[in-house]
């Protein structure tokens, strides 16, 4: 590791050799291993699996069941109306958990389809329900370094990384970490993000899950690079290759990178996965995939792993699986319980949210917004129901 950047004056290059044929530089020559510790038959090794303690390796477990249960219940709430949209992750429970479990209370995390990374940080189902209402109240998680989900698709990668030099400014011993898709990998605030990052070595920690699908594109067509990993590269940057399926090789990977970004060595992992529900409730992911891919990664079912790797450890017989759902519906019931007390807001409101005297532009918007729902009022309903994406 440890990508030492040379700080002397540029002189030409000193070819290697002369003569010769033209020498490419090709993808097809970078060996990119895949981070695994319990293979799908539950196989593992038993010294290479990390020093955690019995409560945590349960608490694995049971926050990737609760992420399930999350899942469920805000899907049967959309499908009742009673939530515009979803963003499902389930599948993706270990890629998640295991990552977000390395992080400290300090660190700053930003993120996308990740959310299930919230709760292990202390934010409440209820903000969890109101965000994807669209309260902005959903909001205040950032006052303990949680962004809420980055709607506009690579939009945080800049801000994890402009948050880690800050942190650097300050000197605090803490990372920044961005949770992002394979699709966000494309978009221009990305290369920005990580070339900063490599030029100005900055203690942030990109965490790409790669979930095979942005929305119906598939990653074949996403870019011709053959992994996501070797593009960090490129930017000076050093990157781990872990199997998502597998929660704890995604905690040893991410655990060792978080060492690495401390010091000012950022880190880019890709953690291979696969989103299991549609992309959010108002997609078919019939019309762009077939059913026997979907079945294979059914089979490749993270807590299922997780638990046959439990029960070989002897650490099963702690952990009662009824009980932990039951207390993740009690939780959900309550959450929503207190999300329903939130009265409706105005429009006014989505406006005013951020500042405290509204800007000239925002105040002429607001007005034409007025304007238009006066001139037609069956509008109204339209922007309330219209499905998100
Ligand atoms: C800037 C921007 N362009 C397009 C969209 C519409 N959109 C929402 S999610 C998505 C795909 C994201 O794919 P990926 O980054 O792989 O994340 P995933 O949804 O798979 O977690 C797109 C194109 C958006 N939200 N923002
Ligand atoms: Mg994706």
């Amino acid at each position: 590791m440890a990508n030492k950047r040379s700080t002397d004056p540029p002189i030409p290059p000193e070819p290697a050799e002369y003569g010769g044929e033209v020498k490419y530089l090709s993808q097809s020559n970078v060996d990119v291993p895949t981070h695994q510790l319990v293979t799908p038959d539950g196989t593992y090794e038993k010294d290479a699996i990390p020093a955690l303690d019995p409560e945590s390796f349960r608490d694995l477990y049971r926050w990737m069941v609760t992420s399930r249960v999350f899942n469920r219940r805000m899907v049967q709430m959309q499908r009742r109306g009673e939530l515009g949209t979803f963003g499902s992750n389930r599948g993706q429970e270990a890629s998640i958990v295991g990552s977000a479990y390395t992080l400290q209370p300090d660190d700053w995390m930003f993120l996308g389809r990740a959310w299930t990374a919230m709760f292990i940080r202390g934010v409440s189902m209820t903000d969890m329900i109101l965000f994807w209402r669209g309260l902005e109240a959903a909001q205040r998680s950032f006052a303990e370094h949680n962004s809420q989900i980055a709607i506009s698709i690579g939009s945080h990668l800049p801000l994890a990384t402009g948050t880690a030099w800050g942190i650097d400014i300050e000197g605090e011993d803490t990372v920044s970490m961005a949770y992002f898709g394979d699709g966000a990998t494309s978009t221009g605030g990305t290369h920005e993000a990580l070339n900063l990052a490599g030029a100005l070595e900055l203690p942030v920690l990109f965490f790409c899950q790669n979930n095979q699908y942005a929305i119906s594109m598939p990653f074949s067509k996403q870019t011709k690079a053959t992994t996501i990993a070797q593009k960090a590269l490129a930017y000076g940057i050093d990157a781990i290759r872990v199997d998502g399926q597998d929660v704890l090789a995604v905690y040893d990977a991410v655990a060792n990178a978080r060492e690495h970004v401390r010091r000012g060595e950022p880190v880019f992992v890709e953690s291979v996965t696969y989103r299991l529900d549609a992309h959010t409730t108002s997609d078919d992911p019939t019309r762009y995939r077939d059913e026997e891919e979907e079945a294979a990664w059914e089979e490749n079912d993270p807590i299922e792993r997780y638990q046959s790797f439990l029960e070989a450890e002897d650490l099963w017989s702690g952990i009662d699986h009824d009980a932990v759902v039951a207390e993740a519906e009690d939780e959900f019931d309550a959450a929503l319980r207190t999300a329903n007390e939130f009265e409706e807001r105005s429009i006014d409101d989505v406006f005013r949210y951020v500042y405290e005297k509204l800007p000239p532009e925002l105040q002429r918007q607001l007005a034409e917004y007025k304007a238009l729902l006066e001139e037609r009022p069956e509008m109204y309903d339209y922007i309330e129901q219209r499905p998100k994406g």
